[in-house]
């Protein structure tokens, strides 16, 4: 195998960019001829994570088996793109531990301001207005990284900027 699998670790707010950024990234790494694969909401909250929901508890052990999951794919030798808001910094550093230098922290950097403004799925609404509570940057932490390996601004770049930057860190 020729390729060096990482795990690409991307952490930010709801509507922060997260799967957008990740999804560009897959085409950019497949045009390049590497493999990967995207674990996300869509994957994992309904699948392997469907017994869990939002409250800080459900949250460390939605991201912890994420990490264990995200462990596995790299060992195959697959370039991992995990996307989950993944709001505490220690459960990020747990990651981090698990994997060493194969470990990659994205912070997709977003103010909430934008977020919320840009919100696709009408979704900071109902948490402003309670219809969902515990709601990251409403009524739930996010802590922002310290030290990620890359920062990606989706406010102040564009996709391909943004995608751009992912890639030259990667430096393959
Ligand atoms: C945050 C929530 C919540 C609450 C439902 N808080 O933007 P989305 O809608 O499509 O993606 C969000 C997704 C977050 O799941 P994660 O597994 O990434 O979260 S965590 O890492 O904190 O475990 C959002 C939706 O689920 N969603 N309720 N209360 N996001």
């Amino acid at each position: 195998l020729s390729q060096k699998s990482v795990l690409l670790w991307f952490t930010g707010l709801s509507g922060s960019g997260k799967s957008t950024v990740a999804s560009a990234l897959e085409k950019r790494l497949h045009e390049m001829g590497k493999i990967t694969y995207l674990l996300d909401g869509d994957n994992i909250r309904h699948g392997l994570n469907s017994d869990l929901g939002f409250s800080e508890e459900d949250r460390i052990e939605n991201i912890r088996r994420i990490g264990e999951v995200s462990k596995l794919i790299v060992d195959a030798g697959i370039i991992t793109i995990s996307t989950f808001i993944s709001p505490f910094k220690k459960d990020r550093e747990k990651i981090r531990d698990l994997l060493g230098k194969d470990f990659i922290e994205v912070f997709i950097d977003c103010p909430l301001e934008v977020c919320e403004q840009r919100d696709p799925k009408g979704i900071y609404k109902k948490a402003r207005n309670g219809e969902i509570k515990n709601f990251t940057g409403i009524d739930s932490p996010y802590e922002n990284p310290e030290n990620p390996e890359i920062t990606v601004s989706t406010y102040l770049n564009n996709l391909d900027e943004c995608v751009d930057k992912i890639i030259e860190y990667l430096n393959y």
